[in-house]
Order: structure tokens, then C-alpha cells, then sequence
């Protein structure tokens, strides 16, 4: 992409602080004619116009309308190309933040040859002028939404190009593996070989490390958005009670009548910069009632998709072979989600499973502080990546998994190598991994890695 695009050539405004009470405002105006359009309505105190003024300055003044009057006291932030964040010529005008003032400041900016800019335009212009690329641009708006503190974190490090960075590696390794392929026709047979088996192992690295993300993404978008932590155990072992005393309110119904929940609830709570969504279930047994036997089929389906369990297994009664079985069979499937909690701690404990498990008295609110501290542990665990590549969008997790297909296309014409074939896919490959960034791998780039393996003889 260049600048060249016309559309690119208009300046544009729009307030970028939101439509809400505060003290104040930024406008922001931006394109190549956006120092020239506010100098008809800016007035500096120290007399200068901003076309004369130094980049990178702020100055007092006022914004005036066209008979002089002033609409408002203001700071206009000047900032020639290219160091800004579009690339382009900016003024950033700090105004009191009053509907009406911004509206006046913007409709000058209008008269004068501004337009309106879109959703996204300003992003949209940086990545036009490479200031970002696509996966930055992506984040930002991942970062300006984040309702978590991992959110903003994994977001952060994408903005500051975690997964950008990635990308490039990756398509260092292909590039080298086109360039071999490339040189193969000077080559003679034996040799060949070797080349067919050099580019096998970069292609096989490049799909391990595409597999790996691709697992990833679903749990990762799903946990910045909050972890689920789901309360699962027998009927009448006190989920409701410990539901409630986590939430410090009494959402759920307790009673002492086995099967009360029938029903999955949920309940949200932000706890160390992160949203915890705690969901009761209902208790898990045999029964011929079929509202309740659905109850319980969900059950089983919340613990396939929490990434936390609380197995709640009251102690202060025998368990019956068949609960036995189930949680052992719980533990088997999901044995780094779970955490073992033995209920009611305040009576006489009667089965073993006690032993392993955290104790806790709903009703005494014993040992509550400690679930919430293992709970922000597996959480931590979750989250001991958080700096590393990951996918933010199903338009990054549909071009790697395309590029996936490719690779699976391309893997098997090495064992009997046409090395035409196999350049071609290998463009194919590049040009679609390209649309992540939003840039064409460059010639220079291409002829660099060429010199690199000095393969012209
Ligand atoms: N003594 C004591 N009783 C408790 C404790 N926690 C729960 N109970 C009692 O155990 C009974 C069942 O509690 P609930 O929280 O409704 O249990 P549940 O697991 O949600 O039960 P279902 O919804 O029927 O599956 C109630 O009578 C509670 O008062 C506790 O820590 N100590
Ligand atoms: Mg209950």
C-alpha cells in the first residue's frame, strides 16, 4: 500500500477522546493539508502561525471563527510527518470538553477542507503508511476494548509487536526455503537432495509453530474475556453455598433438599485484574426426573468448557460407589482444571477424599480465601504466556489456517522434488501469510536472503 491512494490526500478530523463528561477533549486532524487547514481557525498567543512553527511543539492559543471570536481556550499539539501516529502532518487540539465547543472546533475544520474521518481511519492511514501493520492495527483495537488486565497485557505485547515479530521469523524461514528451491536449477541432483531436505525441515518447523497458535486461539479468546470457572459436584453438596460465598451475595437458592439447582447459573466478579464468570450447576446423581437429568447433562458440558473447576465433595458423609467413580473419572479427564474442595468443614468429616482437598466452611467462611488463592493460581498458570504469539481474530486463525492446507499440499512433493511446482506454492504460501501484516514481501528482502546462501556460481 502507498500514500499515493487519493483517498489517503484529504485531512481528516474526529474527536478522539469519548462523547462523556470530563474536563477535556482531544480533537485530532490529520492529512497533508491539516497544519494549513487549522491555521485559519487557530490563534497562538505567541503570535506565531503553526505553519511556522517547530514539529513536535505545543502551543497556547484559542480557536477562533471567522469574524474572530473565540470559541474556546485550547493546546494544539503540532506534528509534521512522518513522526506520527498516521504518518501524516497532525495537529491534536486539546478544548474544554463541551459538545458544543467540539462541534464548532469540527465544523471549522469542515469549512476549511477537513472531512469527517471514518471508524478505524486514522489506524487505517497508519498502517497505509507502515507505521503499524495490520496485526498492530488489530490490536489496538483489541487494547481500546480489553475488559481484562490480561486482555490489555496480551494486547500491549501484540501492539508492541509479539506476534509481528513472529511473523517475521516465519517468513524469513519460507523466504530461505523459496530461495533454495529457487537456486536448485543450477544445481546438479545429489545436491539437490540436500536442498529438498532443508526446505522439508524449515516447511515442518514453520507448520509446528502455525499448529501451536491455532490450538491455542479458541482458549485464549475465550479467557481474555474471562475465565469461566464452573462448580461442579453430587446434589446437596453445598456448589450453591460456596457459589454465593465467593460472589459475597446469595444468588443461588440453598436449601437442604437434594437437587435444588437445577439449572446452570452464572455470575460475574472482577478479581486481581481479571473477570471471573463462577458458574453453579446442578448436582450431579442418578434420577428418573427429566428436567433434572438435563440439568446434569449441562453440568458435565460446563466442566468441558471451564477452564477451572471447583469438584465440591461433601465431607461430612459417606460417599456412595457410583459419586466415587465420577469424580475419579472428573479427575482423569481434566486433571490440571480441577480443584478439589471437601465441603463443610465444620462437621464431623466422614469420607477420605477430604484428605487431598482443600477444606472450606461455607457456612463458617473457613477457607474461602484460600480457593479464591488457588483459583488465581491456575489462572496464573493460564496465563504464563502472556507475552508470546497468539491469534487476536478469526482473520488471523482463517489466513494460518489456509496456510496450514498449503503447507500439507506442498510437504509431500518433496520426497520427489519438481522444484518449479514447489516455488510456485511456495509464492502462493508467502502472498497469503502476507495479508496478516498487510505487507508484500519486499524484493530487497528476497534478494538479501539470496546473498545470504550465496548460491550464484
Ligand atoms: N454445616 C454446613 N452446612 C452446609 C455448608 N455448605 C452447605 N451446607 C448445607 O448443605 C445443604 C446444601 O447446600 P447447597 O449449597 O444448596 O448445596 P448444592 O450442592 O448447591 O445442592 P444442589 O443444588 O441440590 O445440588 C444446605 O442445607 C446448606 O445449608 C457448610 O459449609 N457447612
Ligand atoms: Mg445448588
Amino acid at each position: 500500500m502507498t500514500l499515493s491512494a487519493n483517498r489517503y490526500e484529504n485531512s481528516i478530523i474526529a474527536q478522539c477522546t469519548p462523547q462523556a463528561s470530563g474536563a477535556l477533549a482531544l480533537i485530532r486532524l490529520s492529512g497533508s493539508s491539516a497544519i494549513e487547514i487549522a491555521d485559519n481557525f487557530a490563534r497562538v498567543q505567541s503570535g506565531t502561525s503553526l505553519r511556522d512553527a517547530k514539529t513536535h511543539t505545543i502551543h497556547y492559543g484559542w480557536v477562533v471563527d471567522q469574524n474572530g471570536k473565540h470559541i474556546d481556550q485550547v493546546l494544539f499539539l503540532l506534528m509534521h510527518a512522518p513522526r506520527t501516529f498516521t504518518g501524516q502532518d497532525t495537529i491534536e487540539i486539546t478544548c474544554h470538553n463541551n459538545p458544543f465547543i467540539i462541534e464548532q472546533i469540527i465544523s471549522l475544520a469542515i469549512k476549511f477542507g477537513a472531512r469527517m474521518a471514518t471508524a478505524g481511519e486514522f489506524t487505517q492511514r497508519a498502517v497505509a503508511n507502515e507505521k503499524i501493520d495490520l496485526l498492530q492495527a488489530e490490536a489496538i483495537n483489541e487494547l481500546i476494548h480489553a475488559n481484562t488486565e490480561i486482555g490489555l497485557k496480551q494486547s500491549l505485547a501484540q501492539l508492541e509487536g509479539s506476534f509481528s515479530s513472529w511473523f517475521v521469523s516465519i517468513e524469513k524461514q519460507l523466504v530461505k526455503a523459496l530461495a533454495l528451491s529457487e537456486a536448485s536449477f543450477e544445481f546438479i541432483d545429489e545436491e539437490n537432495l540436500e536442498f529438498s531436505a532443508q526446505i522439508k525441515k524449515s516447511l515442518e518447523h514453520v507448520q509446528e509453530t502455525i499448529k501451536k497458535l491455532q490450538a491455542q486461539f479458541d482458549q485464549q479468546k475465550q479467557i481474555r474475556e474471562g475465565v469461566r470457572i464452573a462448580i461442579i459436584g453430587s446434589v446437596n453438596a453445598g456448589k450453591s453455598s460456596l457459589f454465593n460465598a465467593l460472589l459475597g451475595s446469595n444468588r443461588a437458592i440453598v436449601t437442604p433438599i437434594a437437587g435444588t439447582t437445577r439449572d446452570a447459573i452464572e455470575a460475574g466478579l472482577y478479581k486481581n485484574g481479571s473477570y471471573w464468570t463462577l458458574i453453579d450447576t446442578a448436582g450431579l446423581r442418578e434420577t428418573k426426573d427429566e428436567i433434572e437429568q438435563q440439568g446434569i447433562e449441562r453440568s458435565f458440558k460446563e466442566a468441558e468448557s471451564a477452564d477451572i473447576i471447583l469438584l465440591v465433595v461433601d465431607a461430612a458423609r459417606e460417599l456412595s460407589a457410583q459419586e466415587t467413580e465420577i469424580y475419579t473419572q472428573l479427575l482423569a479427564q481434566h486433571p490440571n482444571k480441577i480443584i478439589t474442595i471437601a465441603s463443610k468443614a465444620d462437621l464431623p468429616q466422614l469420607n477420605n477424599f477430604a484428605q487431598r482437598a482443600l477444606k472450606i466452611s461455607s457456612t463458617e467462611k473457613v477457607g474461602l480465601k484460600e480457593v479464591e488463592q488457588k483459583i488465581q493460581e491456575k489462572i496464573d498458570a493460564l496465563f504464563a504466556h502472556v507475552d508470546s504469539p497468539f491469534l487476536l481474530n478469526k482473520r488471523q486463525f482463517n489466513i494460518l489456517a489456509s496456510a496450514n492446507e498449503k503447507l500439507r499440499t506442498i510437504l509431500p512433493l518433496l520426497d520427489d522434488p519438481q522444484f518449479e511446482i514447489i516455488s510456485y506454492h511456495l509464492n502462493d504460501l508467502l502472498s497469503d501469510l502476507s495479508q496478516l501484516t498487510g505487507k508484500s514481501i519486499s524484493e530487497a528482502g528476497m534478494e538479501a536472503v539470496f546473498r545470504e546462501f550465496c548460491v550464484g556460481k
